[in-house]
């Protein structure tokens, strides 16, 4: 049997992360750097073994080589079957829902989600596990742990697979089927939308565009837009995958989809802009000359979702992350469904996915999906905003507008700082963390702390406790400050610093949100001290 002992050593900086392991890409590209924690998920995770693996990646620069790697170590450890996306393409809901539906032991997508690819990018490999959601805090600790004393891995020294080629071939005793990357998702989707209400909707002359940014949504959008609900030829751009996503940076937010946020602020501009990430997990949204935040996203869908067909016999909870505008908890109160503030990460929301206590959730960053899967999911919710759109025959910003009336606006802005030394970022979340019992009752230019504290869960499915999610100074209904530290970042240390601020007064529903949040981002300085300990004067990026 052609199956390889190799010795190899630990590595010691593989730290779990928001979503699996991501590093710069030439970290990855040592040898046996991969090999040794995909067998150390081996090792941990003995249901793989005689059972379904599925395989996939967003595309980027180092993917077919990883899926060849991961290919041939499952063969090595006797996983019975892997269904692989063709070409190496699969994206993140895609591959939850291949999970749920092959009734497969786990999942391997390689990505650095939307981190920018190529040799002098991220890279990056999320493992999930049955039933599609993301590997919990715990496993991927003692993921960590094994990969911090293993001394070999195993691999199969076989042919190279033709992953292009679609059909079942044999590696060893094990069953490698190549598969179209689209199919199975595009008929989820079919099933949970009104597609020929959309198809009606295009007919009669509305648009849409859909920029795939070069990453893997580009051929789920050209089959599912193009082909199965007819929209026009244009509405897809930057469709084509490339290794380097054309040199861009594919996180869909107002800085980095440019070409996209300019098209929605033109006069001419389509009815519902939209964009997705690296992976397909993450949404833009944008109406003509109006940004929809992810938590408005969120809210204005929970208050909408009924017109979806799927969706029709109401929500049985809704859920958003801690740092995501409390607009969706407003929906939840009138509606009076289960609510839930989870930290950060998808996985938080799959146990109660899986208890059947939550339909929608999202997260301020980008991340928008429902009970169909266990990720987040870009083009679901692009295909939920058109048949709302659709069905209710109403505008992107009448839609907005009539929402804001309804429940008040939440202005929101997330200011990162980037690539701060350890020593910095430690300051202003020490800092912060000891002032905080102190800031309640205090008064900041007629904003009164009415609670301050650093955000714990308590996992109402499995009673298990996540401590230090973030630190929170809440000034009632009015006004929320957020500060965290991201699980995402490859270079240093990354604060988030979260604004968020009500407005109810029907006059100022309509206002610039850099300027409405002003003032709390001066109040923001004053308590948490970033630009003065970091000597940042303004943040990395605003989203
Ligand atoms: C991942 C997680 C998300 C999380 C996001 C941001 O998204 O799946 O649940 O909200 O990271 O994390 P952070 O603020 O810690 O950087 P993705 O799309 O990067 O896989």
């Amino acid at each position: 049997m052609p199956i390889r002992e190799i010795a190899t050593r630990p590595y010691h900086d593989q730290e779990p992360g928001t979503a699996g392991l991501r590093r710069k890409t030439a970290v990855f590209q040592q040898p046996h750097y991969l090999e040794n924690f995909l067998q150390s998920i081996f090792n941990v995770e003995p249901a793989l073994r005689d059972a379904t693996l599925v395989i996939g990646g967003d595309g980027r620069y180092h993917n077919r080589k990883a899926i060849r790697t991961a290919i041939a170590m499952a063969t090595a450890n006797g996983v019975a079957r892997v269904i692989v996306g063709q070409g190496g393409f699969l994206s993140t809901p895609a591959a939850s829902h291949l999970i749920r539906l092959r009734n497969a032991a786990g999942g391997f997508v390689f990505t650095a989600s939307h981190n920018p690819a190529g040799a002098e990018g991220d890279f990056g490999i999320k493992y999930s596990r049955a039933g599609g959601g993301q590997a919990s805090t715990e496993l991927t600790e003692q993921i960590f742990a094994h990969s911090r004393k293993l001394a070999s891995y195993r691999i199969f020294e076989g042919p190279e697979i033709d992953i292009d080629r679609r059909g079942t071939v044999r590696l060893g005793a094990t069953e490698i089927d190549i598969i179209d990357c689209v199919e199975d998702y595009a008929a989820l989707m079919q099933s949970l939308f009104d597609f020929d209400r959309i198809r009606a909707w295009f007919k009669h002359g509305h648009r849409l565009r859909f920029d795939a940014m070069h990453a893997v949504t580009g051929p789920y959008a050209k089959q599912i837009f193009l082909d199965r609900l007819g929209a026009p030829a244009d509405s897809v751009v930057n469709a084509i995958p490339l290794e380097d996503f054309g040199g861009g940076h594919p996180d869909p937010n107002l800085t980095y989809a440019k070409e996209l946020v300019r098209a929605a602020m033109a006069k001419d501009a389509p009815d519902l802009c939209a964009a997705s990430d690296g992976d397909g997990d993450r949404n833009l949204i944008l109406g003509p000359r109006l940004f929809i935040s992810p938590g408005d996203s969120l809210a204005m869908l929970a208050a909408n979702l009924k017109l979806v067909p799927a969706y029709r016999d109401g929500l049985k909870g809704l859920a958003r992350s801690m740092p995501t505008t409390r607009a969706v908890d407003r929906v939840a109160r009138e509606s009076g469904v289960e609510f839930h503030e989870t930290p950060t990460g998808w996985k938080f929301f799959c146990n109660l996915l899986d208890a059947g206590r939550l339909t929608l959730c999202g997260e301020e960053s980008f991340g928008t999906g429902s009970d169909h899967v266990r990720e987040k999911d870009g083009l679901w919710a692009v295909l939920a905003w058109l048949n709302i759109l659709a069905t209710s025959g109403r505008s992107m910003s009448e839609l907005a507008e009539a929402h804001w009336q309804h429940y008040g606006r939440h202005y929101f802005a997330r200011h990162d700082y980037e690539a701060l030394t350890q020593a910095d970022g430690d300051k202003v979340m020490n800092g912060l963390a000891e002032t905080l019992p102190g800031l309640i009752g205090q008064d900041f230019d007629g904003l009164a702390v009415h609670a301050a504290d650093d955000f714990e869960y308590h996992d109402p499915v499995d009673g298990s406790v996540a401590m230090h999610q973030g630190l929170r100074i809440d000034f009632g209904d009015e006004a929320r400050i957020v500060l965290r530290r991201s699980g995402t970042g490859t270079s240093g240390v990354t604060l988030r610093l979260y604004l968020e601020r009500l407005e109810t007064r029907p006059d100022e529903l309509l206002r610039d949100t850099t300027t409405k949040l002003a003032p709390l981002a001066a109040i923001a300085e004053r308590i948490t001290h970033i630009a003065e300990y970091t000597g940042r004067k303004t943040p990395s990026t605003i989203t």
